[in-house]
Parts: C-alpha cells; structure tokens; sequence
C-alpha cells in the first residue's frame, strides 16, 4: 500500500485512527474462550464493528508471539482477513525489529512478505546498515522508534548529546537513510511538548502516535502540533476501544468508543479546512 492511499482513506472517513489490535487472552470476553481460536474470533469481530471509523488496524506481535505457534496463527489469520475484506486499511506490525542488516532483511521478510503487513516498527538505535534492509522493500513503510511514550524514554533518548537529545539526533541522522514516503516515526502522545520540535526536523513524514486513552494522551493537544498540511499523523488507541465492555456487546462498545475519536477527529479536520 502507498501513503497516497492512506490519506485517501483519512479525507474518505474523516479519521486518522489506528486501532491496537493487542488482543489478551486474559482480558477478551470469557464466552469467546470456547471458540476453536478465540484470539481471532475476537478480533474478527472487533475489525468488523470499528473498520469504518478507522484507517489502521496495529497489531502488537507480543500479544501473539506470547502465545508461541498458536499466537503467529491467530496473527496471520487476523492480518490475511483484514486484507481480504478490508484491502483499504492500513495494517501496522508492531514488532519495533532491526538487527545486523543481514538479519533485519530476514525480518523484513518475515512482516512484509510472509506476514503481509503493510508497515513495521522497528528501533532504529543500531544505525543505517540494520534500517536499509527495511526500506529496500517496494510499497511497505518503516516506522521508527523516535519518541516513546513511556517514563523511560527520560533514561537515554530525553538525554542530551551535541547540544540536543539523544532522540533528536536519532531522527536527525535518520532521515537520511529514506524519505518520507517509505518511513514514519513514532512519537507518544504523552510527549506533546516535543513533538513542535520533531515536526521542525521532519515536517512531512507520518507520525505514529500512541498513548491517547490507557496512557492519558490528549488528542486534541497532540493534533495542535502534530498535523501538518499532508494531515501527517495516525493516532493509537488500543485497550481504551478494544476493551471497552467485556460482555456480548463487545464489537459494539469497541465500535462505540472508535466513534467518539472519529468524530473529534473530524471536528479537528473541518476547523483546519
Ligand atoms: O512509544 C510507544 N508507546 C506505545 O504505547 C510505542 C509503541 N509502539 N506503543 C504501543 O502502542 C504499545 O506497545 C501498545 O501496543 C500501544 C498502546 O496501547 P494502549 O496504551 O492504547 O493500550
């Protein structure tokens, strides 16, 4: 898929929400736990409730990986389905890889190829040689750890090294080794006070944004300095709308919640234009 696409999708739903496929098995409705793979079944119906308020669906691969064989199972089939009924979606492999560039290649293979997702993360912190194999893939995009959400990113990416943070001069160096039709970053929505300063540095690439809901983003205060005029920017939600209601009424308490950012989404666009 080209980011042209996706930005069709953006103007077509009025939306640039991704939702977090990172699908426990402690957490899902008991009832799905008689189901032949209920990890699927409940993303099945979780896709088909909320896939027209969103553009993306990003699947967390530790909730799968943890679950050994099995897990990759419920991964590949929940992937080939959005694929096969929803083409239109973006689909993000939140696996944040890079090795040596020998290895990444195979990585790179393993989510773009055989797997079939459209983008991957990965942590761009072993240098250009263990990213080129990602971006050497036609029509797939590389996300790049810039700026996590978590209190750790205090502990070496919000030090300082040259004057700037150590994240800063990731990105810096970065953007070099692609452009901004084949890579994004990721940047947490709890980290708002940083993002003018990384829009300065890369105003046109995406930005992956996770943290609104469990983490206590504020959409409104990230798309006030994260949009740019491309519109830029797919926001996160995982747990907040996928685990809106633990009861029959699932599907349609996660699409209920997918709702509410959607249409604050669009507000936020119809004030832009
Ligand atoms: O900086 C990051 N913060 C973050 O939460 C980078 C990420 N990839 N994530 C992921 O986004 C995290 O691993 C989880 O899959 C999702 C956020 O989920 P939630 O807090 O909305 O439930």
């Amino acid at each position: 898929m080209k980011l042209d696409d996706l930005l069709i999708q953006i103007k077509i739903k009025s939306s640039f929400l991704c939702i977090g496929l990172d699908t426990d098995m402690n957490k899902i409705p008991k009832f799905l736990l008689n189901e032949d793979d209920p990890i699927f079944s409940f993303n099945k119906s979780i896709i088909d409730h909320t896939n027209k308020y969103c553009v993306a669906y990003k699947l967390n691969t530790a909730f799968y990986e943890s679950r050994g064989v099995d897990g990759w199972a419920s991964m590949k089939k929940t992937i080939d389905y959005i694929n096969n009924n929803y083409p239109e979606i973006f689909t993000i492999a939140d696996a944040k890889r890079a090795d040596i560039g020998n290895t990444s290649k195979m990585y790179a293979q393993s989510f773009f190829t055989e797997m079939n997702f459209d983008s991957l993360t990965i942590n761009p912190y072993m240098g250009s040689d263990s990213v080129k194999p990602f971006l050497e893939f036609k029509n797939k995009i590389t996300i790049l750890l810039g700026l996590t959400s978590n209190l750790g990113a205090e502990d070496i990416q919000l030090k300082t090294s040259n004057n700037d943070y150590i994240f800063m001069e990731m990105i810096k160096s970065s953007k070099l080794w692609g452009d901004h039709n084949n890579m994004m970053y990721v940047v947490g929505a709890t980290k708002t006070e940083f993002i003018q300063k990384i829009r300065r540095e890369i105003p046109d690439h995406f930005l992956l944004v996770p943290g609104v809901g469990a983490q206590g983003g504020d959409l409104n205060e990230v798309c006030k300095y994260a949009l740019n005029d491309n519109i830029g920017i797919i926001i996160n939600s995982s747990r907040s709308i996928i685990y809106a209601s633990t009861n029959e009424g699932f599907a349609i308490a996660a699409a209920n919640q997918a709702k509410i950012l959607q249409v604050q989404m669009s507000a936020i666009l119809d004030e832009r234009n």
